[in-house]
């Protein structure tokens, strides 16, 4: 019985040459060479095109290669099959380096320090302390959470919000519906590691950025967005950089990815553009963590990081 690597946007080679040399015992096959459908038994998949895991019919689980699922969800010929996804160290520490980076990059002022460099202007702006400024981390999951801790270990005030409610020590929180806007309300800078729900969708809007704290040590509120594009409304981030409700942003995702060479985000000189590659999967990394999912899941019938697809995650 085979495993089945449906990728697109990401070379399948460093995945299959780390599977054949970690499980040589595993038959591999990389979609469009399927071979006999019959013989698939798990689908390892990246971006999967709608309808091809329906046509596998003896498929046992699907196995995402990232953390995010929105992709395999939105296919409407989903088989009923339990669907995992990856939780990993290296995953995880991938992100808190790019959302600790982004942080300080805001925080530290950067690029209205390296414009002064380029005009050779000595711009001594004032500099306030980590532990002045207030850090809001949209999801607390397994990247939100790492992160949120990280950014408290340099000082920050650091607050979360999630679906749920949750109790972190050192970090305030809020959930759900209710608690978005007191968490806005005393936000300098919002960090979103959400993941792409029908709830989500959008989230990242006019009212939202209006919500941010206006009262903070830095001169306006900056977003950082790592967890999807579809959760950003692009236009009303142009806008609000424009009124002030926003200062400054990190995008690593995008409405439609690639983002269009012609967008205005590109050039905006308060604005740090990044491509999807916050938290890469790497394939040497995670491809031991398929493989202790697949061996529990045919020891114990179940998937150790199982998505809830009535929750979108
Ligand atoms: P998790 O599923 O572990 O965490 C998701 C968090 O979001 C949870 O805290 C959850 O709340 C919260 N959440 C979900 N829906 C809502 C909602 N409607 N309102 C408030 N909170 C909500 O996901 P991960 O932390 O592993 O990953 C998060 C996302 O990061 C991924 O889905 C993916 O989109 C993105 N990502 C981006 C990468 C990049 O390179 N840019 C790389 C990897 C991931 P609760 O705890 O209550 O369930
Ligand atoms: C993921 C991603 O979800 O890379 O893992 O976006």
């Amino acid at each position: 019985m085979a495993l089945l690597y449906v990728i697109e946007g990401w070379d399948p080679a460093p995945w299959l040459a780390a599977m054949r040399a970690k499980a040589p015992q595993r038959q591999l096959r990389v979609w469009p060479e399927v071979g006999n459908p019959e013989e698939v038994e798990y689908a390892l998949v990246w971006k999967p095109p709608h309808g091809v895991l329906k046509s596998l019919p003896q498929l046992k689980a699907i196995l995402c290669l990232g953390a995010g699922v929105d992709h395999i969800l939105t296919d409407p010929d989903l088989p009923d099959v339990p669907i995992g996804r990856i939780v990993d160290p290296n995953l995880t520490m991938r992100m808190t380096e790019y959302v600790v980076f982004q942080v300080l990059l805001h925080h530290r002022q950067h690029l209205a320090l390296a414009e002064a460099q380029r005009k050779h202007v000595w711009a001594a702006l004032e500099q306030p302390a980590a532990c002045d400024v207030r850090v809001g981390v949209m999801g607390l999951g397994a990247l939100g959470s790492d992160a949120a801790e990280k950014l408290r270990m340099l000082g920050f005030k650091v607050a979360g919000w999630s679906r749920t409610a949750k109790q972190i020590a050192g970090i305030e929180t809020f959930s759900g519906q209710d608690g978005l806007k007191p968490f806005l309300n005393r936000t300098d800078i919002l960090v979103c590691l959400l993941p792409h729900t029908p709830d989500t969708t959008g989230l990242l809007n006019a009212e939202t950025f209006k919500a941010l704290a206006k009262d903070g040590p830095l001169p306006g509120p900056a977003l950082i967005n790592a967890g999807r594009g579809k959760i950003q409304v692009e236009a009303d981030i142009l806008a609000a950089l424009e009124s002030g409700d926003l200062h400054s942003a990190s995008l690593d995702v995008f409405e439609r990815e690639p983002l269009d060479p012609a967008s205005p985000l590109w050039s905006h000189s308060r604005v740090v553009i990044t491509p999807h590659n916050a938290s890469d999967s790497d394939a040497a990394s995670l491809t031991e963590n398929v493989l202790q999912q697949i061996d529990r899941f045919e020891r114990e019938g179940r998937l150790e990081n199982a998505v809830d697809p009535e929750r979108g995650y």
